[in-house]
């Protein structure tokens, strides 16, 4: 069974969105397997978005998802990446499908309200940053 990691982000927990995205993955039927919230410091934010580190944004996306505390969620199920992917909308949330979480919520290319793994390789190792084997349903 396919799994992803989500986040909702600073940004996210700070508007009172996190009701908004789990009523949202709720009514997809999509599969919660783990979830709890938590606070990263800049090194751990830099120890997640590593693959990004040459890019010019990486302080300010590590200030970003270090400044506050964010909601990380196991969601299971078949094709759940691409489904999951979709529900979020594109990177940059101008571009994003109308109805999507970043279409309707996002306020910035950085501030975008929510992560989403990209693939199951990405997926495995990002959802082993935050959860041992223990805390996931099965
Ligand atoms: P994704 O979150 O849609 O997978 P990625 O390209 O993996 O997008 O980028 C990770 C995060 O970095 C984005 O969600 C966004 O918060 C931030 N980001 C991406 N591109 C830019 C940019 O051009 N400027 C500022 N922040 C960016
Ligand atoms: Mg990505």
């Amino acid at each position: 069974m396919e799994k992803t990691l989500s986040i909702i982000k600073p940004d996210g927990v700070r508007r009172g969105l996190i009701g908004e995205v789990i009523r949202r993955l709720e009514k997809a039927e999509i599969e919660i397997a783990a979830m709890k919230m938590l606070h990263m410091t800049k090194k751990e934010a830099e120890g997640f978005y590593a693959v990004h580190r040459e890019k010019p944004f990486f302080g300010s996306l590590t200030d970003f998802m270090s400044s506050g505390p964010i909601v990380v969620m196991v969601l299971k199920g078949e094709g759940v990446i691409a489904k999951y992917r979709k529900l979020m909308g594109a990177t940059n949330y101008k571009e994003a499908d109308p109805g999507t979480i970043r279409a309707d919520f996002a306020t910035d290319i950085e501030k975008n309200v929510v992560h989403g793994s990209d693939a199951p390789e990405t997926a495995a190792e990002e959802i082993k940053y935050f959860f041992s084997e223990l805390e996931i349903v099965k």
